[in-house]
């Protein structure tokens, strides 16, 4: 791809909009950069930019197309925003960041998809394989762009990347060399308009792979095992609840891969660290990611059982009481909250709430049911989770996370959970999910 001397539009001055616009200027391009903020509030690596040359910032209207050959939007401008539908419409290419870095990627990409899991499968696919002797960059939507990546020597094995919906947005040629679907629930209705169209948006993951390729999807998930049908690439599955032909699945205490080949490979179910059914078809994906890439069973079994999960994930955060404390920050939608839920023999008391994302949290009624003791509604979109969960279990509204936490220890006995789940974004009181984690945390630590 040569860009040498065009004018390219960068939108949103974050983490990717900057490391975009780095790369296009040592490409030689003429980089205009534009956000809804103004300069002051952009991301603070701007400054290593600044003042170079080949750089301009314009306004924050499609005026600032005037002459561009191309558009790239940071992942979290919505389809719907007016400069990308004034370039779709004038017909100036829109291409999102990884399909930019995928243009000049030289190895072998692991790109992981999926409404949850994805940092977790993506943490441990690294620890794999660089447990199996391989050089592995780790990045993408887990907070290192990948055309940070593109514009080094590039001298690992393989790039291991975990893919957001928003990224897959405007994609053309991406195509990793082994596609993972882990799941696909409700989340981002606010910026897909539909899950229809989530779900359309999630499958371009496997879109341009071909028959050396490898696409793995979950056998159990209603949405992702319908997208199997006209991939490319060799299809395998992961299943927890059944025996699967070409794939892995759960047969009590083992993992059984059924291999390309006709072999069989078995893997201790006691060699996972992680809690939750979730993080055993996380580790499925894994392992079988990891064959694809030619790393071999004992090293594979030695990253995951030295693997012991990631902050703000159904993380254990204390007990007092006899009363035990989990931080799942990170579950910011519906779908993650009901798998915290499973996670628990115990009587749950949920802390559910924060910025909405038009969760479908009618939907959680059954889990409610069957595992919480009472809910504790949170922040900006307590009133609408109250009228979407209806009466299945006590339910009371505070309006902070602190007073949410209080309120939570107040009713809790011994032998109970409190989990911090709140299926919301975090931005009405936090930066994000991590801080909000983090003040979780410290409240416990002082109740
Ligand atoms: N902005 C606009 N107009 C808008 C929206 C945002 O100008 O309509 C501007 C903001 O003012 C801000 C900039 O865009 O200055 C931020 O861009 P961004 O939201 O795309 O964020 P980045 O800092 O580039 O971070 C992005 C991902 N963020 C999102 O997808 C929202 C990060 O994922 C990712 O780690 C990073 O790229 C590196 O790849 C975060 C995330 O929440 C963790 N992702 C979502 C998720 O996991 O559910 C998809």
């Amino acid at each position: 791809m040569d860009l040498k001397d065009k004018k390219i539009v960068v939108i949103g001055m974050g983490k990717t909009g900057i490391a975009t616009a780095g790369f296009l200027g040592l490409q030689g391009c003429r980089v205009v950069v534009t956000d809804e903020k103004p300069p002051q509030q952009w991301d603070t690596q701007y400054k290593h930019i600044a003042d170079k040359k080949w750089l301009e910032t314009g306004a924050y209207d499609a005026a600032i197309l005037s002459g561009a050959d191309m558009v790239i939007p940071s992942p979290g401008i919505p389809p719907y925003n007016e400069i990308i539908t004034a370039a779709v419409r004038k017909k100036i290419p829109v291409i999102s960041e990884i399909e930019l870095a995928f243009r000049f990627l030289k190895k072998p990409v692991i790109a992981v998809t999926g409404t949850n899991g994805k940092t977790t499968t993506v943490s441990l696919l690294g620890e794999i394989l660089a447990r199996s002797g391989k050089r592995v960059f780790v990045g993408g939507n887990i907070g290192n762009p990948l055309i940070q990546y593109a514009g080094t020597a590039q001298k690992e094995d393989f790039v291991v990347a975990e893919i957001s919906s928003f990224q897959l947005q405007w994609v053309e040629k991406f195509r990793p060399f082994v596609s993972i679907i882990l799941n696909v629930t409700c989340d981002h209705i606010n910026y897909h308009g539909s899950f229809d169209e989530y779900r359309r948006i999630k499958a371009r993951i496997f879109a341009n792979q071909n028959k050396s390729d490898f696409a793995i999807l979950n056998a159990e998930d209603e949405a992702t095992e319908s997208m199997s049908y006209g991939i490319q690439a060799k299809v395998a599955l992961f299943s927890s609840a059944r025996q699967i032909q070409q794939g892995i699945y759960l047969k009590e205490d083992v993992l059984v891969f059924e291999m390309f080949d006709g072999s069989q490979e078995q893997y201790p179910l006691d060699m996972i660290k992680i809690p939750g059914l979730h993080n055993v078809e996380n580790v499925m994906a894994a392992v079988m990611a990891a064959r694809f890439c030619g790393c071999n069973r004992d090293s594979i079994i030695a990253a995951i059982t030295d693997f012991h999960g990631l902050p703000h994930r159904i993380e254990f955060a204390g007990e007092k009481k006899g009363i035990r404390f989990y931080d799942d920050s990170k579950g910011t939608n519906v779908g993650s909250v009901r798998r915290a839920l499973d996670t628990f023999p115990e009587p749950v008391i949920l802390l559910l709430g924060g910025r909405d994302k038009d969760g479908d949290f009618d939907t959680l009624q059954p889990s409610l049911k069957k595992k919480a003791k009472k809910v504790i509604l949170f922040g900006e979109a307590r009133n609408r989770i109250e009228s979407l969960i209806g009466e299945v279990v006590p339910a009371e509204k505070r309006q902070t996370l602190r007073e949410a936490v209080e309120s939570a220890y107040k009713n809790a006995t011994a032998g109970d959970v409190i989990l911090l789940s709140p299926g919301c974004a975090s931005f009405d009181e936090f930066q994000n999910y991590k801080e909000r984690g983090k003040f979780f945390k410290e409240v416990v630590r002082n109740l």
